[in-house]
C-alpha cells in the first residue's frame, strides 16, 4: 500500500472504492477479464427523473460502444486508449469552481452538484466532428441550475470552462495544449439543452466519458462538451477554446453542426453512428434547430462556424 506525502494520505484514508476495488485487483493478481467487472463496480447508480427535453425515437447505442470510442486527449489519441488510459483516474475528492463576474462565486463539490437539482435522463443524439454520431440517455440538468447559483452579473457575456490536467495521472496526453479550455456565449450556456453531465445509462461517468463531470451539447460537435470540468467562469470576452487555439481554420468559436458548411479536409453531410454500416444525413444543428436556431438569428453561420 502506498503512503506517501501528507495530501496523499489525506486521500489514501477516503479509499475511493475505485483505488479499493484497484488495489484487491492488484494484490490477487486478477486475470484481466475481471478488469471490466472491475470497472463496472467502480460506477454509482443515480436516480434520475424523466425529462421532457429527451430526443426519443432512435435506437441507443450501448455502455460499451460509448465507453470503448472516445475521444479525451489527455489518455491518449487513438479512440482506444481513454477506456484503458483512464481507468485508473481520481475524481474523488472532486471540486468545480464557478467564478468570475457573478455576486456569489463558489466552489462547489461533486456532491454539491449532484444534490442541486433533480438528476434528469435525456436522451440526446451527439455527433463527432470527425463525422461519427452516438445516441446516449446522458443524466444531469440544464447547466442555467449551477450558474443561477453563482449569479452572474451584466458583464458577464461568455463562459469558459476548464478541464483537469495533472501530468502524472495523465501520462499520455498529448495532441493539444493542456488543460483543456472550452468557452460559449452566455445564451447558449443558459440554453435549457445545454445539460451539465454526470452520468449514463444510469450510473455515473465512466471516467473515459469525462468522469465526475462534463457538459453535452447536443446542437454542437462533439468537442465542445468538455469533460472531466473543475472551472467554469463568467466574463466579458470570448473565451480561448482548445481546438481553436489548435488549428483556428479547422475549428470555429461556435462549432454547431452544419452539413452545409464543409470542414476543410472532409464533407460535414453525413456521419456514421457508432455500431452502423449506412452513413445517414446530417441534420442541422444536429436535429435541434427547433430549440437553438433562434440563438443565431441573424448571424452567418458560414463566417461564425
Ligand atoms: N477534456 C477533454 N474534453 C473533451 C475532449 C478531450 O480530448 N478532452 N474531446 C472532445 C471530443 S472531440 C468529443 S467528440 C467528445 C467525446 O465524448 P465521448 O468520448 O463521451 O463520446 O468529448 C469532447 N470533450
Ligand atoms: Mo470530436
Amino acid at each position: 500500500m502506498l503512503i506517501g506525502k501528507a495530501p496523499d494520505f489525506r486521500c489514501s484514508e477516503i479509499t475511493p472504492k475505485r483505488l479499493y476495488l484497484n488495489r484487491r485487483a492488484f494484490l490477487g493478481g486478477l486475470p484481466l477479464a475481471l478488469a471490466g467487472a472491475r470497472r463496472a463496480l467502480a460506477e454509482t447508480r443515480l436516480t434520475t427523473v424523466k425529462s421532457g427535453l429527451t430526443t426519443t425515437g432512435e435506437k441507443l447505442n450501448t455502455l460499451q460502444q460509448v465507453s470503448t470510442y472516445n475521444n479525451f486527449y489527455e489518455f491518449g489519441i487513438d479512440k482506444d486508449m481513454p477506456a484503458v488510459n483512464a481507468r485508473n483516474f481520481r475524481t474523488s475528492p472532486w471540486v468545480v469552481s464557478v467564478e468570475g463576474d457573478c455576486a456569489r462565486p463558489r466552489k462547489f463539490s461533486i456532491e454539491e452538484i449532484l444534490a442541486l437539482a433533480p438528476l434528469e435522463e435525456r436522451v440526446y443524439r451527439h455527433r463527432c466532428v470527425e463525422a461519427w454520431s452516438i445516441v446516449v440517455p446522458w443524466i444531469g440538468y440544464s447547466l442555467s441550475k449551477l450558474l443561477a447559483q453563482v449569479q452572474p452579473t451584466s458583464k458577464a457575456r461568455y463562459v469558459a470552462f476548464e478541464t483537469y490536467f495533472d501530468r502524472r495521472q495523465m501520462p499520455h496526453a498529448e495532441g493539444l495544449d493542456f488543460p483543456y479550455v472550452e468557452g460559449l456565449r452566455l445564451d447558449e450556456a443558459m440554453h435549457p439543452l445545454a445539460l451539465l453531465c454526470v452520468g449514463m445509462f444510469g450510473e455515473t461517468l465512466p471516467p473515459q466519458d469525462g468522469a465526475p463531470v462534463r457538459m453535452v451539447l447536443p446542437w454542437k460537435y462533439g468537442f465542445k462538451s468538455i469533460k472531466s470540468i473543475v472551472k467554469i467562469k463568467l466574463q466579458g470576452g470570448m473565451p480561448r477554446t482548445s481546438w481553436n487555439s489548435q488549428n483556428a481554420h479547422e475549428y470555429g468559436f461556435y462549432s454547431n453542426v452544419n452539413p452545409n458548411v464543409d470542414h476543410p479536409r472532409w464533407s460535414q453531410k453525413t456521419e456514421r453512428r457508432l455500431g452502423e454500416f449506412f452513413k445517414r444525413q446530417t441534420l442541422m444543428f444536429n436535429g435541434y434547430g427547433d430549440q437553438v436556431a433562434g440563438l443565431y438569428s441573424g448571424m452567418d453561420l458560414r463566417a461564425n462556424f
